[in-house]
């Protein structure tokens, strides 16, 4: 939502995604969590994965966070 632009949240997409399978699985967002203060985009990790996994699967797929940051 304008947080960022299409290329920085591209970043720190593929930054998060270390498995390059094109989606954040909770245990990615842990780790990430783990090396930023507990936070993503200034999110908590509980309330980024709420806000962001828009199909409730628990994971983050690329569209669904370059749809929620940028
Ligand atoms: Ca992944
Ligand atoms: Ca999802």
């Amino acid at each position: 939502m304008g947080m960022m632009t299409p290329a920085e949240a591209e970043a720190v997409f593929n930054e998060i995604d270390t498995d390059a399978s094109g989606e954040i699985r909770l245990s990615e967002l842990r780790d990430y969590g783990m090396a930023n203060g507990g936070t993503v985009g200034g999110l908590k990790l509980a309330d980024f994965v709420r806000a962001a996994d828009s199909d409730g699967d628990r994971r983050i797929t690329r569209a669904e966070f370059t749809s929620y940051f940028a």
